[in-house]
């Protein structure tokens, strides 16, 4: 094929619109919503065309945006181009915009779900992704069938009775309920041969996962700790899967460190609860090393989005060490510049090898700090009662019904033996 016939062929590809509303004080952040929606319609494989915002306090009920303003959009559009919005459209809202502009419309969720779908390799984040999307289509299948019953009666479809459609959308819905049923079943023992396996060969090592938004380099950090092989990519959702791997920090001492799944503002709340599984791993560390791409301008809005999704899965409250990535891109004033913000952290390069060193001596330091601790012991276990006066300060007791009530002095270490009575 000549240069210019490719050229050709690639200007009639079809182009994904991208169309959001905010309010006029949202516009910033709104527009950097819509860049990163360009990315990841991008990253799912599509060529993208126009963005368009609307300014406008509330969503317009039949039609999202203003009517005016999607018809100036598609007028601006090729036949096969589709329209992408970067909110979850409303069943109702779908049904009157594909009548109105003729156009295939996705949303930010399904555009996600598709690449989660692309990405997936093991078939345990195969079946986690075909949940969610049964999540989302369940309450959506309604649009498809509302046909059959307007039709009744006329020629176009035949024999078809009274409620045809209504018909067809229940055995669907039971159709869609009952692979969610088995998708759910079929996590359930995976999450259970995994639960085996971890309490197997992990449970005496202290555990660190590394967390964050996508594409922040937790796949380049975990190899480069680890002599791992997971693969690196400059995609958004290129690790959908938890990999665990030993990592010694030193004098001796081992620990396991994982590498998971990245985040995403507005990340669907279906997808988060069916990569419960997956997600493990982060509820169950010791520590997390929130890794952060500092070259990327919306980084503290990336913070926040990571810490909204650790708040959902429960694990807001692992302590959390801050790891900001990428150091070799920048001047080493805007380096010294963000480390005043946020004075705890640790700066590094996980691609170029930098601080590394740095890196595993923080973490074992923040493994070791010692906390005071509320423990009950049951009256019967003496042995564990004496144990804990040897290891730890215990800085107070009191004689209760139940058992002896203390405060004790432990690092994270000796705590995890004592787990069971700490209240
Ligand atoms: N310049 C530079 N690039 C890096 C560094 N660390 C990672 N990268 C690049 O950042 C991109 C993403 O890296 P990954 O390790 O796949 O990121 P991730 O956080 O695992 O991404 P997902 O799994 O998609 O969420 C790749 O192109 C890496 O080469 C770094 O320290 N410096
Ligand atoms: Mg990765």
């Amino acid at each position: 094929m000549s240069q210019k016939e490719l050229i050709e062929v690639e200007e009639k590809l079809p182009k994904a619109h991208l169309v959001g509303i905010c309010a006029p004080k949202d516009e910033d952040a709104k527009l950097k919503s819509l860049q990163e929606l360009k990315l990841l319609v991008q990253t799912m494989g599509l060529e993208t065309g126009s963005i368009n915002l609307q300014k406008r306090d509330r969503p317009d009920r039949a039609l999202y945006t203003g009517k005016g303003f999607i018809e100036e959009v598609v007028s601006g559009m090729a036949e096969d181009d589709l329209l992408i919005y970067d909110n979850d459209l409303h069943p109702s809202q779908i049904r009157n915009i594909s009548k109105k502009t003729s156009k295939d419309i996705m949303d930010r969720t399904e555009v996600i779900l598709e690449i989660f779908k692309q990405h997936a390799r093991s078939s345990e984040a195969r079946i986690q992704v075909n949940l969610a999307r049964y999540e989302y289509e369940l309450p959506r299948l309604r649009n498809l069938w509302a046909h059959l019953d307007r039709e009744k009666g006329t020629a176009s479809t035949g024999g078809i009775s009274r409620g045809s459609g209504e018909k067809q959308l229940e055995l669907d819905k039971r159709y869609v309920r009952l692979k969610m049923r088995k998708a759910k079943l079929e996590l359930e023992k995976i999450a259970s041969q995994k639960e085996v396996q971890r309490q197997y060969r992990f449970s005496h090592f202290k555990k660190v996962c590394i967390v964050g938004y996508t594409n922040a380099g937790k796949s380049t950090l975990f190899n480069a700790l680890t002599d791992g092989k997971v693969l690196v990519e400059n995609k958004l959702f290129a690790t959908l899967e938890s990999t665990s791997s030993a990592l010694n920090l030193g004098k001796g001492r081992d620990v396991i460190l994982s590498d998971t799944v990245g985040f995403i503002s507005q990340l669907p709340h279906h997808l988060v609860a069916s990569f419960r599984a997956t997600l493990q791993e982060v509820v169950d560390a010791d520590l997390l090393l929130h890794l952060i791409d500092v070259t990327d301008a919306n980084f503290e809005q990336h913070i926040a989005d990571v810490e909204t999704v650790l708040a959902e899965i429960k694990a807001a409250e692992i302590p959390v060490l801050l790891v900001f990535n990428k150091i070799d891109m920048l001047f080493s004033e805007v380096t010294e510049a963000v480390k005043e913000t946020y004075p705890e952290a640790v700066f590094i390069s996980a691609s170029e090898k930098i601080n590394l060193d740095n890196l595993r001596e923080v973490v074992d330091q923040k493994l070791n700090i010692a906390h005071v601790v509320k423990i009950l012991v049951p009256h019967q276990e003496q042995k564990i009662i004496s144990h804990l006066f040897k290891l730890g300060v215990v800085l107070e007791k009191e004689y209760k019904d139940e058992g002896v009530l203390m405060d004790v002095l432990l690092n994270d270490e000796d705590l995890y033996q004592f787990k069971q009575w700490k209240i």
